[in-house]
């Protein structure tokens, strides 16, 4: 494989070839150390705005909705939709590309969806360098769709310069969110399927959640019903705000310090941990262990030294 080729042609745009890197990246290929070589230069640029919530809440919709959006100001868009609880690219994110086939011939944007395959270190690994490939590429924004369970929210937070966090009516999601911590790492409501019952309830709850925020920034509230493409321009504007606010008081690049620094630490420990597993050592220091001869800390300690 001739890396410096598919570099310069996923540089300029062709989808074959970001689709090729992107695939490196899921399968942890030996040749990612020259590609993010390659790569280093022409990264930084991309927006990333992160969409989580419930199963069903309507992030695919809603993305589908902002990137007609985007696309309508020109703007060049990565879609990566990342499931961390899938081993395998699943049916969630299929449904996803039925959804997008309207942008299906449409260069200005990239569609991926990306599960962990099981490799060390999963998508906490994974997904920053894919974001990569798709700044490299020149995407102005990336939008990145988690399954909202658990610990991924946080995750979301931790790689995107905006969080947009949707709850839907009549899914006691504004209480969970209160529960959860969303109120911390939401930079943005969307309050999607706002045609159903209850919408306007769901707004006032967040308002008054949001009120009693201690943070710096107090997230915007934007209802929409994405399924009917309505609301995309309020919510833009929400985001181009929150992205106002990001450079204004100097949090864009403190959030992308700490992604980058979180970058590094999954890349050294993956390598770290692989060295470990492979180290005859191991065995022999697990006998002991084992016997009673020695205690763990000991073991762990000759291990890393
Ligand atoms: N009534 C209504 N339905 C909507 C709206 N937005 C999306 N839906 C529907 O809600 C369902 C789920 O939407 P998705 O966009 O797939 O939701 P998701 O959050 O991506 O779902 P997962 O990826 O499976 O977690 C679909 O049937 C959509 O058509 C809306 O504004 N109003
Ligand atoms: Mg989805």
């Amino acid at each position: 494989m001739d890396v410096a080729d598919l570099v310069e042609r996923a540089r300029r745009g062709h989808p074959r070839a970001v689709a090729r890197l992107i695939s490196l990246v899921e399968d942890a290929s030996p040749e990612l150390r020259e590609v993010m070589a390659a790569l280093a230069p022409h990264t930084g640029r991309a927006r990333v705005i992160g969409l989580t919530g419930s199963p069903g809440v309507g992030k695919s919709t809603t993305t589908a909705m902002l990137v007609r959006a985007l696309r309508g100001q020109g703007r060049r868009v990565g879609v990566l939709a990342v499931d961390p609880s899938s081993p395998f690219t699943g049916g969630a994110l299929l449904g996803d590309r039925v959804r997008m086939q309207d942008h299906a011939t449409d260069d200005g944007v990239f569609i991926r969806s990306m599960a962990s395959r099981g490799h060390l270190g999963g998508l906490a690994w994974a997904t920053p360098q894919a974001l990569r490939v798709l700044d490299a590429a020149g995407c102005e924004v990336i939008l990145v769709e988690t399954v909202g369970v658990g610990q991924a929210e946080v995750d979301i937070a931790g790689l995107a310069d905006t969080t947009l966090v949707l709850v839907a009516p009549g899914m006691g999601d504004s209480i969970q969110a209160a529960k959860a911590g969303i109120l911390e790492i939401a930079d943005v409501f969307v309050v999607n399927k706002a045609d159903r019952e209850g919408a306007q309830s769901t707004v006032r709850d967040l308002r008054n959640m949001v009120a009693l925020a201690t943070r710096d920034w107090k997230p915007a509230i934007v209802p929409t019903v994405a399924a009917r493409n309505e609301g995309a321009d309020d919510l833009v504007q929400a985001l181009d705000k929150h992205q106002a606010w990001l450079e204004e008081s100097g949090e864009l690049q403190r959030r992308r310090l700490a992604r980058v620094r979180d970058e590094i630490e999954a890349i050294a420990l993956t390598s770290l941990r692989v060295d470990l597993r492979d180290d005859g050592r191991l065995d022999t220091l697990a006998d002991r262990v084992l016997a009673g001869s020695l205690d763990p800390y000991t073991a762990a300690d000759e291990l890393l030294a």
